[in-house]
C-alpha cells in the first residue's frame, strides 16, 4: 500500500519510515511536490492531525494520514500540548525547552505523557489511532538523539531520556510507535 504522510517534520517521517519498514511505501510531501504550510488551527490532537489529512486529501486526493503529538504536563496543566511546536511562540526547540523548564522550575510532580493522534484518510473516511508514553520531566537536558523534547523525557520504567536512547530503543515503546503499530494493524486488516 502506498500512503503520503503530511508532515513538514523530518524526524517524524524518519521514526516513522523505520517503524513501517516495507509494509507501507511512504510517499512524502516533497514526492508529491506539495510545499504548502499546512494549516494547524485546531485546540485538540485529533482536530489538527484531521486538518492535516484532511487538506491534503482535498487539495490532491491523495490517501494519507497525519499525525499530530505533543507533550502533556501534568504540573501544567497539560501545557504544552497541541502547542508543544511553538510553546515559546516559535519553532526554536531551545526556547520552547528552556521555557518548559523555567515553568515547571523546581515543582515535585514531574509527570509528563507524550501522545500522537493519527488521522488516516482512506477513500475519503477519516479513521484515528493514538498512543501515549507515560514518563517524568527532568531537571535539565539529557542526550543528544531524537528531537523536540526528547531531552527532557524519561518513559516509566527507564533510567534515560527519549535523547539517550537509540532510535530504535526510542522506536520500539514511543508514543508514536503505539498509534503507527495500530495504523499498520488496521492496513494489514483491510488490504
Ligand atoms: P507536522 O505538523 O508537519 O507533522 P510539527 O513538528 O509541526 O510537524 P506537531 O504540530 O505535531 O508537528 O508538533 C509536535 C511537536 O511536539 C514537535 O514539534 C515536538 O516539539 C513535540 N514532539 C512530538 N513528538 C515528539 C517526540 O517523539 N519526541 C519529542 N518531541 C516530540
Amino acid at each position: 500500500i502506498e500512503l503520503v504522510f503530511a508532515t513538514n517534520n523530518a524526524h517524524k517521517l524518519e521514526e516513522v519510515q523505520a517503524m513501517v519498514g516495507n509494509d507501507i511505501r511512504l510517499l512524502t510531501l516533497a514526492d508529491i511536490g506539495c510545499t504548502d504550510d499546512i494549516p494547524e488551527t485546531g485546540d485538540t490532537f485529533e482536530a489538527n492531525a484531521s486538518q492535516k489529512s484532511s487538506y491534503l486529501y482535498t487539495k490532491y486526493g491523495y490517501d494519507c494520514f497525519a499525525d499530530d503529538s505533543g507533550l502533556e504536563v501534568e504540573a501544567l496543566n497539560n501545557e504544552p500540548g497541541v502547542y508543544s511546536a511553538r510553546y515559546s511562540g516559535t519553532r526554536d526547540m531551545e526556547k520552547n525547552i528552556d521555557l518548559l523548564l523555567s515553568r515547571l522550575g523546581n515543582h515535585p510532580n514531574r509527570k509528563a505523557r507524550f501522545r500522537t493522534v493519527i488521522s488516516l484518510l482512506l477513500d475519503g473516511k477519516t479513521y484515528f489511532f493514538e498512543g501515549a508514553v507515560e514518563g517524568e520531566i527532568g531537571y535539565k537536558r539529557q542526550g543528544s538523539g531524537g528531537f523536540g523534547y526528547d531531552p527532557l523525557f524519561t518513559p516509566d520504567g527507564y533510567d534515560k531520556t527519549f535523547a539517550e536512547m537509540t532510535a530504535a530503543e526510542k522506536n520500539a515503546i514511543s508514543h508514536r510507535a503505539i498509534a503507527v503499530a495500530k495504523l499498520a494493524e488496521f492496513l494489514k486488516a483491510t488490504s
